[in-house]
């Protein structure tokens, strides 16, 4: 069953896994190389012994498809995933006048004060980004984020690459092609990142009228996101197959260094104690066939009767 092999994932780095240090300071047990494998005819990978927001997942998905890299498109859907790169902008821009917010992810975690004065700076961050064009398009900007690299990835010649439109073409025209790969990994942007992609690059696969879907994810939170990250590339698995006439087959998930954060193993054991249950499926809109035409309200989550939340604290 589909749920079981991130299950063994977790189980596998709980017993083989050895500390490291990490970037974050938090500390983790970590192992190198892993590889999941989930039939996507089996049900949508939702896992369902905790409860993940599809909302979220499809609504980050659709901003990277739209090549879109401004956090207005997220807070539109009320999606606050990535406000945290752009809000560290803004308070480290010269025309942020109000509280010092050095640190501030650590800093809200530990003083309650200080969590107080970050809440309230950062919904008026947010309010100034969906309300004010000018603001939005200087501090919404994330820069060389996914949605940059999968759309107009920048050549040498000044010129810009659609991987994404590039691939899905070659899917239909030659689907028994073995570059069908997207990268998001772009050396010459990579200092110029907060977050150098953590989803590397992806490969895909046609066989028997079946599109299936590789990832290699160089770094993997297992706890909070790659429940997250199995359910995004699958969906994208869906979304490009229903464009090309295919059924989906497998989405295939290679991690590097999969970890789980020291402050994340009660959670862990937790969901572990839980009993998965049927995976649920997923309702894509027929009339819609471009990939790029996609909204919200073509793709929902049906039979999705997970058990509750487990809340754990995100590494900044
Ligand atoms: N991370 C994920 N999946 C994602 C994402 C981040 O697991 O989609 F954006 C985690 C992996 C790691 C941290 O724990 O975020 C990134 O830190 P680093 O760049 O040091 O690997």
């Amino acid at each position: 069953q589909n749920e079981r092999v991130y299950l063994n994932l977790c189980e596998y780095v709980l017993k083989h896994g050895t500390k490291k240090e990490d970037r974050t300071g938090t500390g983790t047990i970590s192992c190198f190389g892993y590889q999941m494998r989930f039939n996507l005819q089996e049900g949508f990978p939702l896992l369902t012994t905790k409860r993940i927001p599809f909302r979220l997942i499809a609504s980050e998905l659709l901003w990277f498809i739209k090549g879109d890299t401004n956090i207005r498109f997220l807070l539109q859907h009320n999606n606050n995933i990535w406000n945290e790169w752009a809000f560290e902008n803004w308070v480290e821009s010269d025309q942020y006048d109000g509280p010092n917010m050095d640190d501030f992810g650590r800093r809200s975690l530990e003083d309650p004060e200080f969590k107080k004065l970050y809440d309230n700076e950062m919904e008026q961050f947010k309010k100034r980004i969906l309300e004010e064009d000018d603001f939005a398009k200087e501090f919404g900007e994330l820069g060389n984020v996914y949605g940059k690299q999968w759309r107009s990835w920048k050549t040498t010649k000044g010129e810009t690459i659609d991987q994404l439109s590039d691939v899905i073409e070659t899917i239909k025209t030659n689907p028994s092609s073995r570059r069908l790969i997207v990268t998001a990994w772009n050396p010459e942007d990579i200092p110029s990142m907060a977050l150098p992609p953590c989803h590397s690059l992806f490969q895909f696969y046609v066989s028997d009228g079946k599109l299936s879907c590789q990832l290699y994810q160089r770094s993997a939170d297992i706890f909070l996101g790659i429940p997250f990250n199995i359910a995004g590339y699958s969906l994208l698995t869906h979304l490009i197959a229903h464009e090309c006439g295919l059924e989906v087959g497998e989405f295939i998930h290679t991690l590097g260094d999969a970890h789980i954060y020291m402050n994340h193993i009660d959670q862990i054991k937790t969901q572990l104690s839980r009993q998965p249950k049927t995976l649920p499926t997923l309702w894509l809109n027929e009339e819609v066939s471009s990939v790029f035409d996609f909204e919200m309200k073509d793709m929902k989550i049906d039979g999705y009767e997970p058990h509750p939340t487990i809340k754990a604290p995100v590494a900044v």
